[in-house]
């Protein structure tokens, strides 16, 4: 596979909450690093996204009486899970990976700020409207073609690999390079709704030993 300047790297959430023994603790999320960084050496155009919640966040069951972690509520802009307090602003666990090496990447994008509104997608917060402004950033770049990849496969990768197909760019999944939550069959559901939007399923070998 040839990358021009016209493709960009996603590196969504790799961040200590998400790793072995963090507050919401991806199963061998720690393992897509290596293979993130190989990935991202072969790129000129990278951007990261950070989770980035206030302590008051809607998301959090904490601040739901009543409620567990992995519980759902419904909230005015549909279904929220309801997760443990995590990536928390300005937190250890917030904060991303120390042996993710990606000092070349250009931009990072923080989401979920907002208190009353999650946002598992880096380009558009959960009620589907509000936009992050990536959008706008890869367009004004013009990016045609993104390849996603880190935390979590089923929450914040296949969001925004979906709203990027939906925005009309080209989009793979980079399936070795993520990891996933999988909630009640969440990671069997968001790969079915990823297939059928025209998402690629590609394994980081396919990507790199093609490099020229
Ligand atoms: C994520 C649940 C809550 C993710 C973020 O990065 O996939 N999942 N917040
Ligand atoms: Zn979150």
């Amino acid at each position: 596979m040839q990358f021009t300047p016209t493709d960009c790297l996603l590196i969504i959430d790799v961040q200590n909450d998400f790793l072995p023994g963090g507050a919401l603790a991806v199963p061998d999320g720690d393992q897509v690093i290596p293979v993130v960084n190989r990935l991202a050496q072969a790129f000129g155009r990278v951007v990261l996204t950070q989770d980035w919640h206030p302590r008051e966040h809607v998301s959090f069951a904490a601040n739901h009486a009543g409620t567990q972690p992995f519980g759902t509520i419904d909230l005015p802009y549909g279904q929220q899970v309801l997760w443990p307090v995590h990536c928390v602003q300005h937190s250890a666990g917030a904060a991303l990976a120390d042996n993710l090496d990606v000092p070349h990447a250009q931009l990072m994008v923080r989401k979920g700020y907002h208190p009353h509104i999650d946002s598992y997608s880096a380009f558009f917060e959960a009620d589907r409207k509000t936009p992050t402004g990536l959008l706008g950033y890869l367009r004004e770049l013009e990016i045609k073609r993104v390849f996603c990849v880190g935390l979590a496969t089923d929450f914040c990768v296949a969001w925004s690999a979906l709203d990027a197909c939906a925005a009309g760019l080209e989009v793979a999944v980079i399936e070795d390079a993520c990891r996933a939550i999988d909630l009640n069959g969440s990671l069997a559901q968001a790969w079915q709704q990823m297939m059928d939007a025209g998402i690629a399923r590609l394994q980081s070998p396919d990507v790199l030993n093609t490099l020229s």
